[in-house]
């Protein structure tokens, strides 16, 4: 079969000193980190959408970028096969071992749901006869609960229970080719599950109805042999007003609320994080302090705009703090989507490749500087130092619950006041961190 990206070589690693723009600077696939090589803490996977399907369209202008990857029309079956072909390639040569998809990424879909699932069939076949031989994974699937005009109420959140069913059937689909191409996670991403105003929406009975969902997907998962993971992947707006799973701290709720958090964990999105108002690190942490960090889209955002940008991650600070918590974390059971898109105005083949060698490189030099955080010890001594007043008796009978309120009171009278609790240091840490990601 001819090449799609004929003049790209396969990309390897160069180093930093290289000025080659298709080679790795910093992503050293066998490259031991921390006990572990960098392609095993770095399981990246490539966001069909966004790379094989989005053209640059926004709302003021059509599509910068052709990818018909040779289809003679789009939209088809034949298209369909050719972003596969071109998805393929573009893995094998960057050395990227995932992939992500929604259903409506991987054929047109059609006004019959039986066709669609049909063409579905189809594609995933191809899909499987590609993976042969080859050590490239899906890394996990999704349903598009979004984009058609059906789903403008929501999905699970919807008033029309017959929406409700399509989506149901749409899960069900999508499950099934997660479980066929053998992928490690499934994700929700509740893109209309919110709502634009409280003067025509019942929240308890959305949120109730989405729980149900998520139940019927797990049992109905499990029943078909997916031992994987569940993820919400938390977004505070765009497109809805109010999104049910504003950040990683809701999403949690909810599915504690409803029982749900034993199959779920979260797929934490940088962008969606900094939407929230939040920093990418919060959302991670809070995830992992609740056993339940799953999975990463890896983007970034713009600060300057209010919307999700889903940018290529440069910001080599933001990686580092990220990969801290994923080491902290002892990895991820998912990996690193690049829910990312090119800018419109990079509209060529080569920019798909740049753009991934980007994002690669920016999370490997992350690993490398978290771990030279960690292994450094000045932060991680700092936080420890700063509780420190808590292992005395008193620190100790308050963490093993075995005072009250009363004990407290006496104590404090006893104390007259506290002293001040000691400086918080900001500066120095800043200091640190920079003194280490630029030694
Ligand atoms: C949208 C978004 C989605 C999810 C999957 O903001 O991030 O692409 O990752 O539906
Ligand atoms: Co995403």
């Amino acid at each position: 079969m001819s090449e799609i990206f004929e003049n790209i070589p396969v990309i390897v690693f160069e180093g930093k000193d290289s000025t080659n723009p298709m080679a790795f600077k910093y992503y050293d696939a066998d490259r031991v980190i921390m006990g572990k090589k960098m392609s095993e803490h770095l399981p990246f996977a490539m966001a069909w959408w966004h790379n094989l399907c989005a053209g640059g369209t926004d709302m003021f202008g059509r599509d910068t970028a052709d990818k018909s990857f040779g289809a003679s029309e789009k939209g088809t079956m034949e298209h369909a096969k050719a972003k596969v072909d071109a998805g393929f390639e573009f893995m094998k040569k960057l050395g990227i071992r995932y992939f992500c998809f929604h259903d409506v990424d991987l054929v047109p879909e059609a006004d019959d749901i039986k066709e669609t699932n049909r063409r579905l069939d189809e594609i995933s076949d191809y899909i499987l006869e590609k993976m042969e031989g080859t050590d490239i994974k899906c890394l996990w699937g999704t349903a598009n609960m979004f984009g058609n005009p059906r789903f403008m109420n929501g999905a699970g959140s919807t008033n029309s229970v017959d929406v409700y069913a399509f989506a149901a059937a749409q899960i069900k689909k999508a499950l099934d080719l997660t479980v066929k191409l053998g992928g490690k996670g499934y994700v929700f991403w509740g893109g209309r599950e919110g709502y634009e105003t409280l003067l025509n929406t019942d929240v308890k009975f959305e949120q109730e109805n989405i729980a149900k969902l998520m139940h019927m997907a797990v049992d109905y998962g499990r029943s078909i042999g997916f031992k994987g993971d569940f993820y919400i992947e938390p977004k505070p707006k765009e497109p809805m007003k109010h999104q049910y799973d504003f950040d990683a701290a809701t999403a949690i709720g909810f599915l504690r609320q409803y029982g749900l958090d034993k199959d779920f964990k979260m797929n934490i999105e940088a962008n969606h994080a900094t939407l929230a108002g939040h920093t990418f690190q919060h959302d991670l942490r809070i995830s992992a302090i609740n056993g339940m960090l799953g999975s990463i889209d890896a983007n970034q955002g713009d600060m300057l705009l209010g919307w999700d940008t889903d940018e290529f991650p440069f910001n080599v600070y933001d990686a580092t703090l990220c990969m801290y918590e994923v080491l902290k974390n002892g990895g991820l059971t998912g990996g690193f989507n690049f829910d990312s898109k090119t800018r419109r105005p990079s509209y060529t083949l080569e920019d798909m490749f740049h753009a991934y060698i980007l994002g690669m490189d920016t999370f490997a030099l992350g690993l490398i500087k978290a771990a030279e955080i960690i292994e450094d010890g000045r932060i991680d001594q700092f936080v420890k130092d700063k509780y420190s007043s808590w292992n005395n008796e008193l620190g100790q009978k308050i963490r093993n619950n075995e005072t009250s309120l009363e004990e407290l009171f006496h104590y404090a009278e006893e104390l007259g006041a506290p002293e001040l609790p000691g400086s918080g240091r900001q500066e120095y840490l800043e200091s640190v961190m920079n003194n280490i990601l630029f030694k």
